[in-house]
């Protein structure tokens, strides 16, 4: 093997860790229906067992994301989550606030025309910030489903200003080595106008919430010729670069499995993260996080298959010549700069990959060491068992 492919690798793969996200090891669905896994959690104490199994067999993904009205109650407090992260060897990371199940959210939150509504929806945020202090997590992830249906539904104007406000009150209440990392989404469910649509949108809010407010880029919240890597590119420049939702898209926000349809698109935007350390001396502070909910797959392998491949396509962009890349493009040289970038990604780092799982006592594929664990045939029987005990969801289907 490559001496120089190996240290590279290794070195790229010890500083990258992927937070995965609670939601995507529960049943969820589409507005047409949902179908069932047996082996679905039930509760948040799943999630974290299953989140935990990635975690080992992988030791890359060290937290999971939480979102606040789907995983606390009264009965499951953030200290006895905490606990039982703590218990499997893992930690709660990035808080989400939910401010899009609300009946009291129909016109929005924070951009709510109601005084009554957008100070309902702060006050969930300050609350999610309080969680985040109980969890020792230092993200708190801000999405808005807000925006109108309707051309003259509302001011698009007064509500961006809404934000600007209601963003406001909520940067002050955090603490100082926390983040708020404002998400952006161009349509769904609004369909007429988002009130943060794009990464410029969220920029300029962040810019004016604050310094703890970063934007958070969900790979699928674009539309379908957009260079996210120039984004990427940009935000960095900016130091506004939060973190990401990892996922893929076809059509719109497909949540696809990371690099399942362009994955030379996500080497291109961990190229540009790797090329600002180098050129900077400086590593971006950036919460790397799945956001992708299976229907099809089942839940766990489909979220090791998500985490190999990140790791795979990072260990390919950690490739990259840089200095023969920068004379190349000094040079005007463009064939053989884009070369460089080429090269990188078709170089196979199966072999630095499996050697790195190995150096960390891991079995060197993932997904196969799942599968011989008897995990999945484990919890399928627990939980459906557990499920029936509970009278939850029993299978509908035609008579
Ligand atoms: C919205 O589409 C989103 O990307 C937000 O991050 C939510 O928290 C998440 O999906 C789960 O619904
Ligand atoms: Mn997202």
């Amino acid at each position: 093997m490559n001496l120089h492919v190996t240290e590279c690798v290794h070195q790229a793969l010890d500083g990258l860790d992927i937070e995965l996200p609670s939601w995507g090891f529960a049943d969820t669905g589409t507005r047409f229906g949902k179908f069932h896994q047996d082996a679905a959690a039930i509760d948040i104490y799943d999630k974290i067992k299953d989140a935990a199994t990635v975690h080992r067999l992988t030791k890359a993904c060290s937290s999971m994301a939480v979102h606040v009205l789907w995983d606390f109650s009264d009965e499951n407090l953030p200290a006895r989550v905490v606990k039982s992260a703590s218990r499997e060897g893992i930690r709660i990371g990035s808080i989400n606030p939910n401010l899009f199940q609300d009946q009291d959210f129909k016109l929005g939150s924070f951009g709510n025309p109601s005084p009554d509504i957008r100070k309902k929806a702060v006050d969930h945020c300050l609350k999610s910030i309080r969680i985040a202090t109980e969890c020792n997590s230092d993200n708190i992830t801000f999405w808005f489903a807000d925006g109108t249906n309707y051309p003259g539904q509302d001011s698009i104007r007064l509500r961006k200003q809404l934000f600007e406000s209601n963003l406001g009150k909520c940067h002050q209440s955090l603490s100082p080595g926390q983040k708020m990392l404002i998400e952006y989404k161009p349509f769904e469910p609004a369909f007429y106008h988002t009130d943060i649509a794009d990464w410029g949108m969220a920029l300029c809010l962040a810019q004016k919430t604050g310094p703890q407010a970063k934007v958070l880029v969900d790979t699928g919240h674009h539309y379908a010729s957009q260079n996210i890597e120039q984004i990427v590119a940009w935000l960095l420049d900016e130091e506004r670069l939060g973190g990401f939702h990892f996922n893929d898209r076809r059509y719109a926000d497909d949540d696809l499995t990371l690099g399942s349809i362009d994955p030379y698109q996500v080497f291109r935007i961990f190229t540009e993260i790797l090329a600002y350390h180098r050129e900077t001396g400086t590593r971006p502070e950036i919460a790397y996080m799945v956001d992708q909910s299976h229907n099809l797959k089942p839940k766990i392998p489909a979220m090791i298959q998500t985490v190999t491949w990140a790791q795979e396509l990072y260990a390919k962009a950690a490739l990259v010549p840089w200095k023969a890349l920068r004379i190349n493009q000094i040079k005007g040289d463009i064939i053989s700069a884009e070369q460089c970038l080429q090269r990188a990604f078709m170089t196979d780092v199966t072999g630095a990959l499996a050697s790195w799982r190995k150096e960390k006592g891991l079995y060197p594929d993932p997904l196969e060491a799942y599968s011989k664990s008897g995990y999945e045939a484990s919890v399928t029987q627990e939980r459906k068992q557990r499920r029936q005990d509970l009278g939850l969801n029993t299978k509908t289907s035609y008579a």
